[in-house]
């Protein structure tokens, strides 16, 4: 089982394709990942992006493809319309069952992506995607909704082009799942901690593990949640640490 990460570099690696590979390897899968661009960051503060050429992330996976079956892949941050609409070529390319995480604006307030693009994840890259995770904000940025309540996040799911699972991080802790026009809920217990940067990236890549180990949706949805609860949990550092 080898998944592949499409996103941004994080040094401090709580966040972005170093903390991808390292929650595809507690899960179990084999990871490869693909750097879309460099950022200088630590939890706490972010210092900047160096975004890679799209002709250069497109020879990474060609290369990585050359070797390597791979059946699901994660995208973080893409950084720009033409890097989503690459991916999403290189999905339909090599026949990719992609989980998507919405990248937009970091935890911390940086730089990750080049302008408002959640036009370009609904044209190019949701409609071929087999699962997205925003956050609240996120969501309404894909949906144009405002969600306040539980409600509002179920109509959220049902406008987003793919199947969703829209976090509870900031809407007490109520998970939305929508698969295939079935909404169900998952409340967790909020965690009063600072160890929640890199949570999404974490949660996505979890659930790409999971998928890749032969489990349904709805299953890689329900461990992710867990394998991120407790990692945020026994976090330090303002980020969260896998138990193994
Ligand atoms: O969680 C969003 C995210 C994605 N990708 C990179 C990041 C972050 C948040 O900091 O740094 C590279």
């Amino acid at each position: 089982m080898i998944v592949m990460s499409i996103a941004g570099v994080d040094p401090s690696a709580g966040a972005g394709v170093f903390a991808d590979l390292k929650t595809f390897q507690a899960v179990g899968v084999y990871g490869t990942g693909i750097v879309t661009a460099l950022t200088a960051q630590n939890p706490y503060k972010f210092f900047s992006t160096l975004p890679v050429s799209e002709d250069y992330i497109s020879e990474q996976i060609d290369s990585v493809m050359d070797a390597y079956e791979v059946e699901y892949i994660k995208t973080g941050m893409l950084y720009s319309p033409e890097i989503i609409k690459l991916v999403s070529e290189k999905i339909t390319e090599y026949n990719l069952k992609a989980v998507v995480d919405p990248v937009m604006v970091a935890t911390s307030g940086g730089d990750l992506t080049r302008e408002d693009i959640a036009k370009a994840f609904n044209k190019y890259l949701l409609p071929k995607s087999i699962l997205t995770t925003p956050n609240i904000s996120e969501a309404e940025k894909l949906t144009g909704l405002k969600i306040s309540t539980k409600d509002d996040a179920i109509r959220a799911t049902e406008k987003i082009k793919c199947d969703s699972l829209i976090t509870g991080g900031h809407l007490d802790g109520i998970n939305t799942i929508n698969i295939d026009g079935e909404t169900s809920i998952v409340k967790q217990e909020l965690i009063e901690t600072d160890n929640l940067h890199g949570t999404g990236c974490n949660l996505s890549a979890a659930i790409t593990a999971y998928l890749a180990k032969g489990n349904d949706l709805h299953t890689s949805i329900l461990n992710a949640l867990d394998y991120v609860y407790d990692g945020i949990e026994n976090g330090d550092h303002g980020t969260l640490i896998a138990k193994l």
